[in-house]
Formats: structure tokens, sequence, C-alpha cells
């Protein structure tokens, strides 16, 4: 599903489900996106189409929350957690920029370790499309999230989302800020020390955001259609953890 009002993004939505849920999903993702936060879409589009090939499974990257109580000290620690990785200051000082200036983007950005946009269109971007969870991952997913409060179908999508994408050996990490203006929790995500929340990484009533994938050097035609065309369901669940000061995360981490 993809809502706009006068070609500016509203909101989004993706999944694989099995056929017989098919109309009760499209209901749902209308009804989304005829009441998002981000105002009333003139264009709701809604594709259904037949997967033809089977979903590769994966599982959840491990899941933590990052202790950070204000916005001001948002940057440094995203800036600390990218810099483990082996994401360079100046993607992530870029990838910063990108999503806390002006307004929601489209789809994704791609970005090399010099800072540079990689992704062909970049007012569209790049749409993270075909990712679905199945019902018994769902579940017990749900049950490890409610255990920290954090059982929502906001955090579900984006780390099935995030576990698609890092699942990939071209992407080194992933920043999030949500476009919500009411959504202050962001996260940064990698294979090397999976999902990262991080609790007031904007101000509230701000409708910037979006998503950077920080990428290898190399073409990027590959990556583009796994991202968009893969078929990736989440099959299991990974860890769930609670909440760590920075400090104690690499103490731990390392
Ligand atoms: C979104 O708005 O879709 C992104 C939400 C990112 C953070 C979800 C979480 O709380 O873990």
């Amino acid at each position: 599903m993809r809502a706009s009002d006068a070609g500016r993004h509203i909101s989004g939505a993706e999944g694989i489900f099995s056929a017989n849920s098919v109309l009760n999903v499209a209901r749902k993702y209308t009804s989304r996106a005829m009441r998002h936060e981000r105002g009333a879409p003139d264009n709701i589009t809604i594709t259904i189409e037949a997967l033809t090939d089977e979903p590769e499974l994966i599982r959840t990257l491990p899941v933590c929350t990052m202790k950070n109580e204000v916005e001001a000290a948002s940057n440094e620690l995203v800036c600390r957690l990218l810099a483990s990785i082996g994401v360079s200051g100046i993607a992530a000082t870029s990838a910063l920029e990108l999503l806390r200036g002006g307004d929601a983007m489209r789809g994704a950005a791609l970005m090399d370790m010099a800072g540079q946009r990689l992704e062909p269109d970049r007012a569209r971007g790049v749409r993270v499309s075909r990712i679905g969870i199945t019902d018994a991952a769902r579940a017990r997913l749900r049950r490890l999230l409610r255990n920290f409060g954090i059982d929502s179908e906001t955090v579900i999508e984006a780390l099935v989302l995030a576990s698609k994408v890092n699942h990939h050996p071209k992407v080194i990490a992933e920043l999030c800020v949500s476009d919500d203006p009411g959504y202050t929790t962001g996260y940064v995500a990698s294979s090397a020390f999976g999902y990262l929340r991080i609790p007031h990484v904007k101000a509230a009533g701000s409708s910037s955001g979006g998503r950077v994938f920080f990428v290898r050097d190399g073409g990027v035609e590959g990556l583009i259609d796994y991202l968009e065309r893969a078929p990736v369901m989440v099959s299991s669940a990974g860890p769930v953890f609670g909440t760590f000061a920075a400090d104690e995360f690499f103490e731990g981490a390392t």
C-alpha cells in the first residue's frame, strides 16, 4: 500500500499473506492510510501480486533498546553505534542530515561510505517489498516483545523489514527515523549487532524521517532487486533484550 497527498508521502505498508486473508489486509491497509497522522491522502494505491518464487526464510534480528533520554543526545549515540558497526563518520553525518531535513522520504536511500547516495532515482528511493512473517513467528515474537512492553504492529513491521534488509551481505547497517510526527523512536540495525532501538531519536511533531541503508562498495543493482522483488519471510523470532546504556552495551558486545 502507498498513500500520498499531492505527491507527498503519507504512509506505506507491505506484507506477504495467504490468499484468503487478502481482502482483510486490503481493508486494514486502506483504513490505516485514511487515518494516518501525516494527513488525509488523495491517492491510495494497493497492489496485490501472486508470488511465483518460494520466500527465503529468515529469523528476526536480536532486539534491544538503547538508553537515550533526550533528542539532543541522539546524534552522538547514532554516530557511535554506526561507527562501531564500521560505518564512516561522513556517511553517518550525511544520513542524519538527510533524515532530519525536509519532509519524509518516499523510499529508502542507499549510501556508500563516502556519504554518496547510490539509488538510481533519488526522489523515489528504494522500496523494500515482499516481506512477511509466519503466524507462528509472529505469535512467538509478540510474546517476547510483550516482556518489554514493546509489542506493537509498528515494532513488528519495522523489525521484519530490517531483518530482510540486513540479511543481504552488501548491507553494512540501516538507520531509520520514523516519519510519523508522533513516533519518536528510531533504530540502527545491522547483522553485526542486531536491531538497536533509539528512543527520542527525533523531536515529537517533526514529519521528517525515512531510512538509509549503508552499503559496501560496488554495484547496487543486485541489492535493489533483492530489496524490491525477492520474497523473504520471517519464520522464527530472534531474542529480545531490555534496555542498555551505550557503555554497558559496548562492554557486552566487544
Ligand atoms: C516506522 O514508523 O515505520 C518506523 C518505526 C521505527 C521504530 C520502531 C520501533 O519502535 O522499534
